[in-house]
Formats: C-alpha cells, structure tokens, sequence
C-alpha cells in the first residue's frame, strides 16, 4: 500500500478593512448605518473607560485591572452580530463588549473592587460574570447551547471569549471537542492578543495559527484581522448564521494585541520590547473605523468631538455613583450560586457573617 494523502488542510485570514481605513467593496460587510454609529460608540466608549480605569487604579481607587485597549474591534464587533437572547460568556478583557450587552459601566467598576454587586447579572439576562479561571468559561458555554438547543429553544447560540493562553488548557480542547461532537450553536471567539502574561504565543503552541485547531475537531476555523472591525463581525456573523441554520460550532481566530500590561500588576517593559507595541499602534482598531465611517460620510470630526465630550460626561458621572457607594453586602456571593440555597450554604453564609461582625467589633 503506498503512502497517500487522507486528508490536507488550508487556514484563511479575513481582513476587509486595512489600517489606512480603506475597504475592500467586494467583501464589505452590510451593516445598518444605525449598527455602524453603534459599534462606533462603544469601541469609543471601552477605549475611554478603559483609560480613565487604568487612572483609577494608579491612584488607588480601583482594584487590580485587566486592561483591554487596542483589542476593541476583537471584543466589541462579534456582539454585534448576536442576539440579546443569545448566550454572551466573556472571560475578562473585554470591557466593551459587555457595555454592549447591557451591563452598567457602574457594575464593572464595583466588580473590579471585588464586589459581588457588580459582578451579578439580572436574573434574566444572558450575558454570564466574568470568568477568571481560565478556559472554564468555554465547557460551560457549550453547555448554554446545547441546553437551548435540548430544550427546543430555536436559534439560540452561544458566543464564547477567551485568549491564545487559554488555548492550552484542557477545557479548551473538551469543550470544542463536546461542542463538534453534540452539533452545539456554539461560537468560539479567540482573542490572539499575542502574549498570555509574559508567555509569547509562539511558545503558547507550536500550531502555526490557534484557527487550525478547529480542524481536528470537525469544525470550522478561521483567522481574521483582530483589530477590524468589519472582519470580525463578517466572520462571528457567518458563524452565528451557520450555528442557527443547525450547521454547529466554529472557532475564530481574531489576531490582535494587547497594547497595555496584562494587569495592572504587570510590567510589559521586562519581556517585550517597545518596537513591538509602536508596529501595532498603526493598526489601532477605533482610527481605522473612524476613517471608515467618514469614508461612508456618516460620521465627522465634529460628531466625534461630541460624542468624546457626552461619553466624558456619562464615565464622570459613574465614577462619582461608583465612589458614593459605601454600602455592600458582604455575603452576596452566597446569592448566585443556587437558585434555592440548600442548608448547608445558609449555615456557611450565617457563619461567614457571624465571623465578620466579630472582626468588625474586634476592630
Ligand atoms: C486555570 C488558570 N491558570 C492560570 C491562571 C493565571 N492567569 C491569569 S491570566 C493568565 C494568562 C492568560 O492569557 P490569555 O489566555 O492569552 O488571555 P489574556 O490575558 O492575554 O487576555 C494566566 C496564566 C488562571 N487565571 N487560570
């Protein structure tokens, strides 16, 4: 028996709008001019949140911090292209993203000083906290879809964030594994932001691209431009429609860059060298859609000024709410982990507060 190819495969990378803001009309995405103005907003937004954030934190008003700036594109676009009914698992840097969703600026905040407050979602919504434990977010998500799926649920997906870091991690590989194997709606985003802490993604796995790994799973994989905006949502939107149209999960590749320190407990400065970060900031996902948006004559630089100046106002506004809260439960952790606490939690919870209220007299 001579040796013969059984199977080969190829990796395709998607960009549509290059960082001079120029498009590529063949592959241009349609998007309503209303979607455009607001995924415009909130790139914006998260940019301008972000930063002030970082100022908080240096001046020790805010807890530690894990910054997304220059992943905008990554994180905010594919949110885009589902629905409120839609399943939304992030894990941590994607700060507008879940602006998007609906979750209050305020509700960040109290979370990132580890209040519970701000980390619990509505009892109704689809948007689930922050996953900090890398990768476990992704079984779970699978879970979300495959649960609506089982439960007649038509068209509900799921979209699922995380980073090249959590690529190697066991969840990841069970999950895309479950995911392919059930036929799971499910849409796995990962953002390449090239470094996990101070671990490079060359030495994260020796695929060439995190997109190929779909492949031995049985699903799509692509790659696309992180830091576009329109190549993001094009491919989460065909992956979205697929997963809907009973064609399964898919797993996209957005190449982006962390510009900023991983947290802000880290220093950038002692494992990757500045050259890098200047190369990245020509590709800033928010000048090239403004470009893009001006190109379209639906946007100037007065209505940038504007919106700059009410999102100013709206971030002032809600550090100020944010710093006037002095109140917090200290066991509302103990609210969100069943929906009927079982007797054992109730004697955790009364012995946690007993305990508390001890210290406090204690002094
Ligand atoms: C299971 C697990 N192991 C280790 C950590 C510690 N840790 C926190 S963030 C991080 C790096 C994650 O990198 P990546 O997945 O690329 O995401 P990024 O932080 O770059 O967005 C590590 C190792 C963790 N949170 N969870």
């Amino acid at each position: 028996m001579p040796i013969h190819t059984i199977e080969t495969f190829n990796v395709q990378f998607l960009s549509i709008l290059d960082e001079n803001g120029n498009v590529d009309p063949d592959i241009e995405p349609e998007i309503s001019r209303e979607d455009l103005l607001k995924l415009h907003r909130f790139m914006t937004l998260s940019r301008m949140a972000d930063t002030r954030m970082l100022n908080l934190q240096r001046q020790g008003r805010l807890g530690t911090l894990p910054v997304c700036t220059g992943q905008e594109a990554s994180f905010c676009a594919p949110v885009l292209a589902i629905q409120d009914t839609d399943w939304f698992v992030g894990s941590y840097r994607e700060l507008g993203a879940r602006l998007m969703r609906g979750e209050p600026l305020v509700n960040l905040l109290h979370g990132f000083n580890g209040f519970e407050e701000g980390e619990a979602p509505a009892k109704t919504s689809r948007t689930l906290p922050l996953s900090i434990i890398l990768a476990s977010q992704l079984p779970q998500a699978v879970g979300l879809a495959y649960g609506s799926q089982m439960r007649g649920e038509k068209d509900i997906v799921a979209l699922v964030l995380f980073g090249d870091g959590a690529t190697s991690e066991g969840d990841f590989h069970e999950a895309l594994n479950f995911a392919a194997v059930l036929n799971a709606p499910v849409i796995f985003l990962c953002q390449n932001n090239q470094y996990a802490i101070s671990t490079p993604r060359q030495i994260q796995t020796r695929s060439a691209t995190i997109a190929q790994k779909a492949i031995a799973y049985g699903m799509p994989g692509i790659q696309v431009d992180g830091n576009d905006p329109l190549a993001v949502y094009s491919a989460v939107n065909s992956a979205v429609m697929k997963a809907r149209n009973n064609e399964g999960p898919s797993l996209i590749e957005a190449f982006t860059f962390r510009m900023l320190m991983h947290t802000t407990a880290d220093d950038p400065s002692r494992y990757r060298d500045d050259k890098e970060v200047e190369k990245w900031k020509l590709k800033d996902p928010l000048i090239r859609f403004k470009i893009y948006l001006i190109n379209k004559k639906i946007w100037d630089e007065e209505k940038q000024a504007a919106l700059e100046d009410e999102l100013k106002d709206h971030i002032d506004k809600t550090v100020k709410q944010f710093e006037s809260k002095k109140k917090f439960k200290p066991d509302a952790p103990f609210d969100h982990v069943f929906e009927t606490p079982p007797p054992f939690l109730e004697e955790q919870r009364m012995d946690f507060l007993k305990h508390i209220k001890m210290e406090t007299e204690n002094g």
